[in-house]
């Protein structure tokens, strides 16, 4: 697993199983897209790496973290051939209740996805303090939460293949 900036030789690759079949969708929040852009960067060159040709990568982006659960819906809906759905998101502790309240509601939402339908959503939104800790998790210091959250993708999409 990553632990430093996007150093894909962190994680071990012989863990993660071959992705060159599957298909994926990303759902991106356009709020702090300094961290979101990260973050997607590192999702996308750890699917890459995994064997995931461009073409079979999707794009949608979104306002803000509180519509990704829309977004992730719509594109589920829209594109049954996906394999996993990834959303991306950052949400900075403010002054007032506004986190809380879009942690709660992306958090839910996506849950709820993943008992709706059968096409698993990987949730990678981070839930910072601070802008710092927002830039060490999407490529900084503490690696990139984006290529964890790739990682994830394929494994769950290896598993639904599976279990048929
Ligand atoms: C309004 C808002 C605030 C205050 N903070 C964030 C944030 O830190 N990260 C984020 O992704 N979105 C934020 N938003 C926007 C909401 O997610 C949403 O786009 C708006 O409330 C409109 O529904």
């Amino acid at each position: 697993m990553a632990t430093e900036g996007n150093n894909l030789s962190d994680y071990d690759k012989s863990a993660i199983p071959n992705a060159e079949k599957f298909r994926f969708g990303i759902v991106v929040a356009e709020w702090n897209d300094k961290i979101t852009e990260g973050l997607y960067k590192g999702a996308h060159e750890a699917l890459v790496d995994n064997g995931v040709e461009e073409s079979r990568i999707l794009r949608w982006n979104v306002p803000g973290s509180f519509e990704l659960v829309y977004g992730a819906k719509k594109m589920l809906e829209s594109y049954d051939m996906l394999d996993a759905v990834i959303v991306i998101g950052s949400v900075i502790k403010g002054e007032t209740k506004h986190f809380d309240f879009v942690c709660e509601g992306v958090t839910q939402g996506i849950k709820d996805l993943n008992i709706q339908y059968d096409t698993p959503v990987i949730f990678c939104v981070l839930t910072d303090n601070n802008m710092q800790q927002a830039i060490d998790r999407s490529g900084g210091k503490h690696g990139n939460k984006g290529t964890e959250a790739a990682i994830a993708a394929i494994k769950m999409a290896q598993l639904r293949q599976n279990a048929g």
